[in-house]
């Protein structure tokens, strides 16, 4: 059987494919653990610099595995929902919300249920033609999860996350663009040169810098306005401290490029 993760690293870039094409990318329990260590392994890794995920196949990912979740794989035994959530969602959420490496996410095909919100946890989202989001949870009477109910409301206001959420309805690429849920749709040939590109240029800039800011722009979610401007001391102070700002600084005032290195 085919591994249901492939990673691969190269030019600072750790590309991370969802490989169940037949079950839509349709995620499991082997296949979220193994997605999992993945991410893991690139947020530690200090040679990664940049992850980019995409789903091999017409789809992105399908979401849970219903099959799974109907116990199909396990004699009838279904798990229970909460430990799903707990042992594959959450920590996968988690770990991408926090993990301070620019994220992108190359979405080619459908998104749906734990899918779509999977994608939204990229810090660049870029689309092919071809992609639509689906809240597919309603439909089998489960709620929005993978930080869905918190990513939705924040990015398309609650009057829309109430209607993709009750109604779950496909959303085009086009759409997904215009109500600012990603930011490019490329057509499906140029989806994985156009990403693969960016996380490159992304992978030689100032990743710590990236990881502070990823945290700040997050901070302010909760924050009032003066308990962000403190954040954006605290952090400009850990960013001033990195060698990239020495390099940029002393690039910039001797005309020359700089050579960034993450630290
Ligand atoms: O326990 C828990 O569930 C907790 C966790 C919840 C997190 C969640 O993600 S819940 C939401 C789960 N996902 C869905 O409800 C989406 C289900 N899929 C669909 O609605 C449709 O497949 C799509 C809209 C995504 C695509 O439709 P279409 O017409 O392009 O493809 P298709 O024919 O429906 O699917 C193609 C194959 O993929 C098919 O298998 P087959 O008949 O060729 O052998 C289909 O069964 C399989 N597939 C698609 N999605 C899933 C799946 N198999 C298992 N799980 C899936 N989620």
């Amino acid at each position: 059987m085919a591994d249901s993760i492939l990673s691969k690293v190269s030019s600072g870039v750790m590309v991370i494919t969802l490989n169940r094409p037949d079950k839509l990318n349709s995620m499991n329990r082997p296949m979220a653990k193994a997605f999992l260590d993945a991410l893991e392994t690139a947020r530690d890794d200090d040679a990664v610099r940049c992850i980019l995920i995409t789903g091999e196949g017409r789809a992105f990912c399908a979401g849970q595995d219903l099959a799974e979740a109907a116990g199909q794989d396990d004699g009838g035994v279904a798990p229970p929902i909460a430990s799903l959530v707990a042992e594959s969602y959450n920590p996968i959420a988690s770990l991408l919300m926090a993990l301070e490496k620019p994220v992108i996410m190359a979405v080619n095909g459908v998104a749906a249920g734990a899918g779509a919100n999977l994608a939204l946890l990229g810090d660049l989202v870029l689309v092919s033609e071809k992609a639509s989001f689906m809240q597919a949870f309603i439909h089998i009477g489960l709620i929005p999860d993978t930080g869905g109910t918190w990513t939705l409301p924040r990015m398309v206001g609650m009057a829309r996350a109430k209607a993709m959420t009750f109604l779950g309805e496909k959303l085009s690429a086009k759409e997904a663009v215009e109500l600012g849920l990603v930011y490019a749709m490329e057509s499906p040939e140029d989806l994985l040169p156009t990403a693969t590109k960016l996380a490159k240029q992304l992978a030689t800039r100032p990743t710590r810098g990236f990881g502070l800011t990823k945290r700040a722009l997050h901070a302010s979610m909760t924050n009032t306005f003066d308990e962000q401007l403190e954040v954006e001391r605290e952090l400009q102070a850990a960013a001033g401290d990195t060698h990239d700002y020495k390099e940029g600084l002393d690039a910039f005032l001797n005309k020359r490029s700089p050579e960034f290195t993450g630290r």
